[in-house]
């Protein structure tokens, strides 16, 4: 299947029942997580190579791969056999590169800021971190997002008519082009699964005032390369 500017896949994925069993455990192992910087008590359960790719994303990986593995052996399976059916190739793991991980924010209703997903608008280019040779292959990156617990507002992404083609045009002023231009709100479903190349201008939705509750997310990404497609974080 193609990817390209503006398309998207989802799918049910998991049931409300697998979700609550999935945080039960990722709230098991919080003397795991890790403490990243950004409002919302934000912490990471795994090794992302957007966060950890310059640094000891090789050592960490095989440091918390065991336990990730041991933990969310199931949802990894689930994950490759859903991928399996939509991709063309081979879907794996490789124990160089971390599994699928966990984004947790917490909110008390209490936050005094307005939230703003423009201030944290991205492109997903933490392939470029991990696959040094990522120019040679012209391969197509995947990012995707489970919602696993949702607070009281529900969730989101926030998606921006901007390709990487456009960054140099705009001065690489992607923060500033998001909070000048319009965005389009993509409601998430709690287990449902949420896939795009991560290549369109993107931010976690908007947190309204008020909001209270934990928002958890699935997170990983697919990389094409000469075997097939490698699952990461
Ligand atoms: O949490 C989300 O909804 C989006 C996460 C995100 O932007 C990403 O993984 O690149």
């Amino acid at each position: 299947m193609e990817f390209g500017p503006g398309i998207v896949k989802e799918d049910d994925f998991l049931t409300t029942a697998e979700c609550a069993d999935i945080s039960q455990k990722v709230l098991s192992l919080e003397c795991h997580w890790e403490p990243r910087l950004g409002p919302y008590q934000f912490a990471t359960l795994g090794c992302a190579a957007y966060l950890d790719g310059e640094n000891d994303y090789a050592d960490k990986s095989s440091t918390l791969n065991p336990l990730m593995v041991k933990t969310f052996s199931n949802v990894y399976e689930r994950l490759r056999l859903y991928f399996g059916q939509i991709l063309e190739g081979e879907v794996y793991y490789d124990e160089a590169y971390s599994y699928p991980g966990f984004h947790l924010f917490k909110f008390s209703g209490n936050d005094i800021f307005s939230d703003n997903p423009a201030d944290r608008a991205h492109f997903d280019y933490q392939f470029a971190k991990v696959f040094p040779d990522f120019a040679k292959t012209q391969s197509v990156p995947l990012t995707f997002t489970v919602p696993i617990e949702e607070p009281s507002s529900g969730s989101s992404l926030e998606m921006w008519d901007l390709r990487p083609e456009g960054h140099a045009e705009i001065h690489y002023e992607h923060k500033e082009f998001a909070r000048t231009h319009p965005s389009k709100t993509v409601p998430y479903s709690l287990g449902r699964i949420f896939t795009h190349d991560g290549l369109n201008l993107h931010a976690m939705g908007q947190i309204p005032p008020g909001t209270i509750g934990r928002r958890m997310t699935l997170q990983g990404h697919a990389f094409r390369n000469e075997r097939g497609w490698l699952l990461y974080w």
